[in-house]
């Protein structure tokens, strides 16, 4: 018999679905945010969480809670909006769960299974953040961060991080390809697939790291290439947006979602890390490159794209804001899904016309503070110049 709870939580649960999300009164002129986060851990379904059986579960207990939703990959499919998200159960672990909608704002909704990935990595003791690449050979792929434990270190906590590879066709059955092996680097995260071939082979963004949280050496995002993803090997990495003293990426950078091509070259939306007292603080930032050579940056607009603001700012791990998916959509309007606080979900929107016109004519980071002076004095006088007249 059902537990008479469990209709008055999926009452509550609807509810919450079919919430409509406004545009919050947030303004830049760049994009923008809505009221609502789109997915919750109380998006979770009921019978994730909950035995609905009044005779085993007479209290109605969460037998498997789930403790947030986070880092989703995104994809756009015959109309309909397609997030792989981050879902951690109250057990620390995480695993991948598709949700759709067809509006990309409001209305996601599990599936009632998570994706169950091929068991192939001995080892491997928890997945995160996939990044969702439409190949052009045909195939989905999934790239995640495949975590294990590092056994050749006597702390409890070391763990190694490789890129996982998994693909698709539709979302359902998922084809398990070995780990990416990078040669020159031992750890790899926020690994994403670039979505056509360039000199005829698979080409990577990566993140070369000395260890699992400090990317020691690493100099920023790297790029490399592969001829058979079947057995990735990435031989050479390049760098292409680089880490610097006193920027948003001076601890750490990583790319986000896919680059998205348009007419002036590739747009790239990706986290950038910088220490403070209060901890880490992760923000979002924009870069382009160039349509024939992906991994030479064209522009760098200065500063961050989106930053965690307000309620974004508290959760699990604060003060974070991190992206690794985007959509856009036949009408060329970009949603741009970013966690806040590694603990719920939100949309960003904006237009592919907005967005190379945020890259391409935001100023570059002038890197010193008297010349930032200058640069906001010349925007200054010139408005002042243009008030006079008017
Ligand atoms: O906790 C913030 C983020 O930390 C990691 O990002 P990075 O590898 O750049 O440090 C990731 O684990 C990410 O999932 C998480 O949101």
């Amino acid at each position: 018999m059902i537990h008479e709870k469990y209709f008055e939580l999926v009452k509550e649960q609807e509810e919450l679905i079919k919430r409509p999300n406004k545009k919050s009164s947030f303004y830049n002129g760049i994009y923008d945010r809505y009221e609502y986060p789109v997915l919750t851990r109380e998006h979770a379904p009921i019978f994730w969480k909950y035995d609905i059986n009044k005779e085993t579960n007479p209290y109605f207990m969460e037998r498997l809670g789930v403790n947030a939703v986070m880092n989703s990959g995104a994809i756009y499919l015959n109309g309909k909006y397609y997030l792989v998200a981050r879902v951690e159960g109250a057990d620390r672990k995480s695993f991948f769960a598709v949700a759709e909608s067809d509006k990309g704002t409001e209305g996601f909704r599990f599936w009632d299974y998570p994706v169950v990935l091929p068991d192939t990595v001995a080892g491997e003791t928890n997945v995160y953040d996939m990044r969702l690449t439409q190949h052009e050979d045909g195939y989905i792929y999934g790239v995640f961060c495949s975590e294990s434990k590092d056994t050749k270190n006597s702390d409890l906590s070391a763990a190694v991080a490789e890129a996982g590879i998994v693909r698709t066709k539709d979302l359902k059955t998922w084809e398990r390809l070995p780990n990416l092996v990078t040669k020159r680097s031992p750890q790899q995260r926020n690994v994403v697939l670039h979505p056509e071939f360039v000199d005829g082979k698979y080409a990577f963004y990566t993140r070369p790291m000395d260890d699992f949280i400090e990317t020691g050496s690493g100099s920023g995002i790297g790029f490399g290439l592969c001829d058979d993803i079947e057995h990735a090997v990435i031989d050479e990495e390049k760098m292409t947006s680089i880490r610097r003293y006193h920027q948003i990426t001076e601890a750490k950078n990583g790319a986000g979602a896919v680059p998205i091509k348009t007419d002036r070259g590739w747009i790239h939306i990706a986290h950038g890390v910088r220490n403070t007292a209060a901890g880490l603080r992760y923000v979002i930032y924009a870069f382009a490159t160039d349509l024939n050579d992906p991994s030479k940056v064209i522009a760098e607009p200065s500063g961050l794209l989106i930053g965690p603001r307000e309620g974004e700012r508290v959760g699990d791990v604060s003060n974070v804001v991190f992206t690794n998916g985007a959509i856009v959509n036949e009408n060329n309007e970009v949603f741009i899904y970013y966690a806040s606080s590694d603990t719920r979900l939100h949309v960003a929107t904006t237009t592919i016309d907005k967005l190379i016109d945020y890259v391409f004519n935001t100023p570059v980071d002038p890197l010193r503070s008297p010349d930032c002076v200058k640069q906001r004095c010349e925007l200054i006088a010139k408005n002042l110049e243009l008030l006079k007249k008017d």
